[in-house]
């Protein structure tokens, strides 16, 4: 739902700014790609980067032309990225198959940038992220000494063909660490400069991308950094993690060292629109960035004034990433104030107060999950996380209604195990450990039975497993 122009009558000290479609995972749709363009183009981002992982014509079968239907897509993305004024960058990740001392890969290689040059594209990636490390092939270890030779070579060979109009960025085998290790301080050093590099920080998702990092790589590269900012991405280990909290931790002053950021997104692409304007706002004003009144805007726009209050209370207990350690910040306050007034203060008070607001999670997660809302598309996409946000906010009422009756100590056990065995279950992290570890205790309180009992004949509130309006009494 993207209704306004955020683009700024500042420039950006960023010169690149834009979204790479890099993770592992289904590749967006061709309506999801021209939708996105849509949403960066408003918001001042200049960049789309294609490069699913996961499309065999980017990697597995790098050689395979495009042909018909395929190359009229792509030559769609390309106009409706001009009509933005934005860089539309092509990619290949030929590291798997290629033999490095291979004229015929070589011409390949060309052959294929030279088919999407033809459709008026002016800036190519080759990416050498996550291939093997060593030089494979018998002929390849018998040319180069190693794998950075080997690399310095077909970097070279590619960008000799491209005129001064072609833009050339590289991703390296190496992509994090310090930024003067030997790899990427000889594959920098060995290359033209004028091809950019990109650099995921000091770790493949970084919590912070700070100046004496960037220093640091464009002093040992000879170059700034591009950033490939692997956020919000949630592939691979980090599929049961919903990343949709605000951008943060990147240095205001960055663009001294840097290009700029291209960040990777999630496979679950609705949801990306949230971190992805917020990104935005940081890449136009990075001195004037405030990650929480950005992130209230993303949801605003994202969601749709009619829902943001619910998603917003949803979302505040998901913020688990590599950007943030603060798993839930309000629930986690008012535990706190739950546990201190509990035992110190009014423990009557200390329950009414958690019920409320409990009650109200509860109130979002219904109307979230049964609708009507705004934006489906998103609903749907994080429905497994919503799942277990309203059976975490069933549990607090239970915790919340079991204090107000004096009965947590001896009943909170067998009543709140099956919460917290519905919630492991379900593997999506909501809430991160705040209320693992709140139910573990309450649960173990009682002397940790080895199975999870059957869930009360009929509870006050909604069980785990029917946790839903018609269960309800
Ligand atoms: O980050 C880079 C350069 N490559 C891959 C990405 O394709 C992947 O999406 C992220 C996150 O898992 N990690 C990578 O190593």
């Amino acid at each position: 739902m993207t209704t306004h122009s955020r683009v700024s009558a500042t420039p950006s000290p960023f010169a690149v700014r834009g979204v790479i479609e890099g993770f592992y995972g289904a590749p967006w749709s061709h309506e999801q790609r021209l939708d996105l363009i849509d949403f960066l183009g408003e918001r001042g981002m200049n960049t789309f980067v294609y490069s699913p992982k996961d499309d065999p014509l980017v990697r597995h079968d790098w050689r395979t032309a495009y042909e018909g239907a395929e190359l009229a897509r792509m030559a769609e993305l390309i106009a409706r990225c001009t009509t933005h004024d934005m860089t539309f960058m092509y990619c290949l990740s030929p590291g798997l198959t290629m033999k490095y001392s291979s004229d015929d890969d070589i011409a390949m290689l060309l052959a294929k940038f030279d088919s999407v040059r033809e459709l008026g594209v002016t800036s190519f990636g080759l990416l050498l992220d996550d291939i093997p490390a060593r030089l494979q092939h018998p002929a390849d270890r018998a040319t180069f000494p190693d794998l950075v030779t080997a690399h310095q070579s077909v970097i070279g060979r590619v960008f000799a063909q491209f005129d001064a109009s072609t833009q050339l960025t590289v991703c390296p085998t190496q992509y994090w660490g310090c930024g003067d290790e030997e790899y990427i301080s000889r594959l920098g050093l060995g290359i033209d400069p004028r091809i950019d590099l990109f650099w995921t920080g000091r770790a493949i998702c970084s919590a912070t991308l700070d100046l004496a990092d960037a220093a640091v790589f464009a002093r040992a590269t000879g170059r700034p950094a591009t950033y490939w900012d692997n956020y919000p991405v949630n592939d691979v280990a980090m599929g049961h993690e919903l990343h949709i909290g605000p951008y943060r931790g990147r240095d205001p002053q960055l663009h001294r060292f840097s290009t700029g950021i291209i960040a990777n997104g999630m496979e679950l692409f609705e949801s990306s629109k949230i971190p992805f304007a917020t990104i935005a706002d940081y890449l136009r004003d990075p001195a004037g960035y405030d990650p929480e009144a950005s992130w209230k805007q993303a949801i605003l726009d994202v969601v749709g004034p009619e829902n943001a209050e619910d998603f917003s209370m949803f979302a505040d207990t998901v913020r688990s990433s590599c950007l943030s350690a603060d798993d839930a910040p309000a629930l986690g306050e008012a535990l706190e104030r739950f546990t201190f007034e509990s035992e110190y203060g009014d423990p009557a008070a200390a329950a009414s107060e958690l019920l409320t607001i409990a009650d109200s999670m509860v109130r979002s997660a219904d109307r979230l999950l049964d609708g009507p809302v705004t934006n489906q598309k998103l609903i749907d996409e994080v429905r497994p996380w919503l799942e277990s946000f309203r059976v975490g906010a069933h549990a607090l009422v239970e915790v919340a209604q079991l204090a107000a009756s004096g009965r947590l100590a001896t009943d909170g056990p067998s009543r709140l195990r099956p919460f917290l065995d519905a919630l492991r279950a379900a593997r999506r992290r909501v809430f991160g450990d705040l209320l693992d570890m709140t139910l573990a205790e309450l649960v173990s309180a009682g002397g940790s039975p080895p199975e999870s009992p059957a869930p009360p004949a009929r509870p006050r509130t909604a069980s785990p497993d029917t946790a839903s309006p018609t269960a309800k009494e």
